[in-house]
């Protein structure tokens, strides 16, 4: 069991944990409530070494492109300012909590952390070299989050505390899989804290 050691330059990015994705929401993650314990537990983990946390949101105009009514994909989720586009009142986000908007332009749909945000830039000037991502949703804006920030990070992907919409059934598996061939390192959190999941890519 090898465990990785944290220290300066690494940080946590929690990725879209909103009302509108928990079950019961306009775009409920199956399960997705089941991340917040885990993330909780990362959280206070990089918080306790005073290592930087982001927290990304969906943050669309009402009339947003990926809606159904503007003939994209989604029911209307993540409206700026609304109770669905806020964080899970469960999750445990510290005070000095970088919060990412996202998707917040009228035209452009956005899955990726990284899309339009400045994020990597604010990271690399931050001297951040390592990130473990975590949130909702695996086969969407984890995905797309991971895919873009390995051009720039190492990543560390936490596979308990994150979940798939799974509009097709194995999109969430097939997400991970993709995740790791781009070069995601696969980790989970143990009593001790992060360690190597080497076993993640045989489950899938
Ligand atoms: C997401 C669908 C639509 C996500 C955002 O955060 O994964 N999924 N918008
Ligand atoms: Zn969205």
């Amino acid at each position: 069991m090898s465990a990785i050691v944290l220290g300066q330059g690494d940080a946590l990015l929690i990725v879209d944990l909103q009302v509108d994705f928990l079950p019961g929401g306009s775009l409920g993650v199956p399960h997705g409530d089941q991340v917040i314990a885990p993330i909780n537990r990362l959280t206070a983990l990089y918080q306790a070494q005073s290592l930087p946390v982001y927290a990304s949101r969906d943050w669309h105009p009402d009339t947003h492109c990926s809606f159904v009514a503007q003939g994209g994909p989604w029911p209307p989720h993540c409206v700026a300012g609304t109770a669905g586009a806020g964080f899970s009142s469960e999750l445990d986000l510290p005070d000095d909590v970088i919060v990412v908007s996202k998707a917040d332009t009228v035209d452009v749909d956005a899955y990726s952390a990284f899309s339009g945000t400045g994020l990597a830039q604010a990271m690399r000037e931050r001297g951040i070299r390592r990130l473990a991502v975590c949130g909702l949703a695996t086969d969407y804006c984890v995905l797309n989050t991971v895919l873009d920030g390995l051009a720039d990070f190492e990543i560390l992907i936490v596979a308990d505390a994150m979940r798939a919409v799974d509009v097709r059934a194995g999109d969430g598996d097939h997400a991970m899989t993709r995740m790791l061939g781009a070069g995601a390192v696969p980790v989970r959190l143990s009593e001790r804290g992060l360690v190597a999941d080497v076993g993640l890519g045989a489950r899938l």
